[in-house]
């Protein structure tokens, strides 16, 4: 932008006799950009610096988030705006060679939500993965032993979540596309090892998310995505507390970390923590889950809808079928309602477990 402004800026000088009113214009365009704020201009300076689409999607996050917003910065921010879902578009076909090829980072939503493993070297991701779904990842004393994902589906009461074991984040060669996947999913499980030092453990995890922009928030929290910045909830496995020295180091991090996460002490070996694990995955993901039935029917409880916190006896009947829009009136609902089979309007906000029968 500086650049910019020099140009025009010297363009000013020899042309201000010719065209009072191009001046003027000109004079508009270039006074806008002096409102930049330093702050704004040292993030536009990592923006530059940036080699990875990571860093280079946090910096322009970034940049959105500091800019001062008024209408000389309307065409900055249109520019930095599509420059980065270009970069975002990039991140999703890295390269036209592989676009052909398998996409192992890509992987497609199913169940209830998409819940990545995270974290680093041998703090047992694959394990964790193994002990909570039926898959057979590969698990080894040494780093790095995943290269690339692994799929499980968990299962939970009646319903099913996807589990995604990840490749180490601190695995260099994967980086952008592990980003990717990251950024798509619902929720993370960060696995720290209690038999190491998991205080540190934590601290380089949220240090390597934020340079990628990614801010981490508890698992009471939806995740969310905007322009200006990803931010996750988490759940933090405390791994591995069958172990040597596991009681210090729990107890360092649940004081270190426990005002700000939720942390489940785990085991893939006994057992810890397994039931625990899975509710709070659930509860993590905002989610809740709805019964259907017609007059006179009963409910399939082993297949609910699973639908947004927040979601209406509307949005219950749209996903169900188009054509009870504009015919939908009420419905009867039971469970969260004062008493079985209560009559309710079509913005009730329905509660984990609700049955409900629609009425047109
Ligand atoms: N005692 C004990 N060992 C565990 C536990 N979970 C994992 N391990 C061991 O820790 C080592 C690393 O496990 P992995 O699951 O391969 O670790 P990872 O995080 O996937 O490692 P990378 O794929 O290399 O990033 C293996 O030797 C596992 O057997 C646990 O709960 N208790
Ligand atoms: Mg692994």
């Amino acid at each position: 932008m500086s650049l910019g402004f020099v140009t025009i800026g010297s363009k000013v000088e020899s042309v201000y006799k010719i065209d009072l009113y191009l001046i003027l214009s000109i004079y508009e365009v270039v006074q806008m950009p002096a409102n930049l704020t330093p702050q704004y201009l040292e993030v536009e300076q990592k923006y530059r610096a940036a080699k990875a689409l990571p860093e280079k999607i946090a910096a322009l996050q970034e940049m959105l988030k500091v800019i001062p917003k008024h209408k000389g910065t309307d065409h900055l921010r249109a520019d930095m705006r599509s420059r980065l879902s270009r970069h975002l578009e990039q991140l999703e076909k890295p390269s036209a060679t592989r676009s052909g090829g398998p996409q192992p980072f890509n992987i497609r939503k199913e169940g209830a939500g998409q819940v990545v493993v995270i974290g680093l070297p041998t703090s047992g991701k694959s394990e964790v993965l193994n002990a909570l779904t039926k898959a057979t990842a590969i698990v080894g004393d040494y780093p790095f032993t995943t290269k690339v994902p692994n799929v499980g589906m968990m299962s939970f009461e009646n319903i099913n979540i996807q589990l995604i074991d990840t490749p180490a984040l601190t695995y260099k060669i994967i980086q952008t596309q592990l980003f990717g996947l990251l950024r798509n999913a619902d929720l993370f499980l960060i696995a720290l090892d209690l038999s190491a030092d998991p205080i540190n453990e934590m601290a380089t995890i949220e240090q390597i998310l934020s340079g990628w922009g990614i801010g981490l928030l508890d698992y009471g929290n939806p995740s969310f995505d905007s322009d200006e910045g990803v931010y996750k909830a988490i759940l933090v496995i405390a791994n591995k507390c069958d172990m040597d020295f596991r009681r210090k180091n729990w107890l360092a991090v649940k004081e270190h970390y426990g005002n700000r996460f939720n942390i489940v002490r785990f085991s893939c070996l006994d057992g810890t923590g397994f039931q625990r694990t899975k509710k709070q995955t659930f509860s993590g993901l905002n989610k809740v889950r709805i019964y259907t039935k017609s007059p006179g029917g009963t409910p399939q409880y082993d297949n609910p809808m699973v639908i947004n916190c927040g979601s209406t006896i509307s949005d219950v009947a749209y996903r169900l079928h188009k054509e009870w829009k504009g015919k939908l009136k009420y419905a009867l609902l039971w469970g969260s309602s004062r008493f079985d089979g209560q009559r309710v309007g079509k913005e009730y906000l329905l509660s984990d477990g609700d049955t409900v029968e629609l009425h047109g």
